[in-house]
């Protein structure tokens, strides 16, 4: 009998309190990858006429997967509030507005790739509310350092339907079993290697890089050799960094003045899954894991993967 979703009970202090929550991802992700699959033949790709609050146009299947994502953390009864790439202010689940917890999520990431049906991911963390029960959740609640995250994780819709998660008790990945409809624990403590030969960025932005972070690169490129792999996904490209090594980044630059990806749904949950599988997860000169955040929709530079490329990048 194949472990599922039911094991991260067992795993840590956090996880029994976590795995509700963490199956409803999974049901979420089980509905998008579904909707993803007929997109193209149910006239669902493009633009859905709406910019997000970062001014980005959205895309029909950025929504849908919003809606989706949302009504399975309400079906969980365990979350209070929503913060969401796609929505401009938390959301209150309003019968449960007295549960434990809040979901910061990026519903679906890496929604350029759609139009030539590449990877795309969900990215989501969890943390305690601060305020009292009794109260209605607010966005102060989700403003919390990535050392309070309770669970983090990521979904990769590839050739196969992923969910990598952690409850702080390492990283382990499940693929989705379509004939037994249910995710089936495949990377059990997954670590990525002390070092490893790949980079990945969008090199295309390099002259407009802050911090001389072009120059490092150069210098990283010689001294190591390494090869290039960008697929424009964070989550893919993540996780081919976790399971291979390298260095995945997105420095800030010209346009992104502090960085393109966002702290609380991008970042964060990536900094968090990069650490428990013993990797290093930097935003230049400070750990991801120790901003503190000062908004919902907050922007950072961000160099995740193995120690010796990050160490390497960064000295
Ligand atoms: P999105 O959340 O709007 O899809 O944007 C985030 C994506 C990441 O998945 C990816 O790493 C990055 O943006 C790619 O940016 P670029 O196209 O500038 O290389
Ligand atoms: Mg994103």
């Amino acid at each position: 009998m194949p472990s599922t979703l039911n094991n991260i009970a067992k795993q840590g202090e956090y996880g029994s309190a976590m795995m509700p929550v963490i199956q409803g991802v999974g049901r979420a992700a089980i509905e998008i990858a579904a909707v993803l699959r007929g997109a193209v033949l149910r006239g669902a790709l493009g633009a859905a006429g709406g910019e997000n609050v970062q001014g980005e146009q959205q895309q029909m299947l950025d929504v849908l997967s919003d809606e989706i994502f949302l009504e399975e953390m309400r079906s969980t009864g365990f979350v209070c509030a929503v913060g969401s790439e796609e929505q401009e202010e938390l959301l209150v689940i309003e019968e449960y507005s007295h549960a434990d917890y809040l979901v910061l999520v990026d519903p679906l990431d890496g929604s350029s790739n759609l139009d030539v049906d590449g990877p795309v991911g969900t990215i989501f963390s969890v943390v305690k509310r601060k305020t009292p029960n009794s109260e209605t959740p607010h966005v102060s609640d989700t403003l919390q350092s990535g050392r309070h995250v309770i669970a983090a994780g990521y979904v990769l819709y590839g050739p196969s339907t992923m969910l990598v998660c952690s409850v702080g008790a390492g990283v382990h990945g499940y693929t989705f079993n379509p004939a037994a409809a249910r995710f089936e624990l495949s990377h059990a403590d997954m670590r990525i290697p002390e070092s490893g030969g790949y980079y990945s960025v969008n090199e295309a932005n390099k002259a407009k890089w802050a911090d001389n972070m072009g120059e490092n690169l150069i210098r990283l490129k010689q001294e190591k050799g390494l090869g290039m792999r960008y697929v424009g996904a964070m989550v893919a490209d993540m996780h081919r960094t976790i399971l291979k090594g390298g260095v995945f980044l997105y420095p800030a630059d010209d346009k992104n003045v502090t960085g393109k990806l966002r702290l609380l749904y991008e970042a964060i949950p990536m900094g968090f899954i990069m650490e428990q599988a013993g990797g290093k997860s930097m935003s230049k000169d400070i750990a991801v894991l120790d901003i503190e955040p000062e908004a919902l929709h907050q922007r950072v530079p961000v160099y995740l993967g193995s120690k010796d490329n990050v160490d390497s990048l960064l000295g």
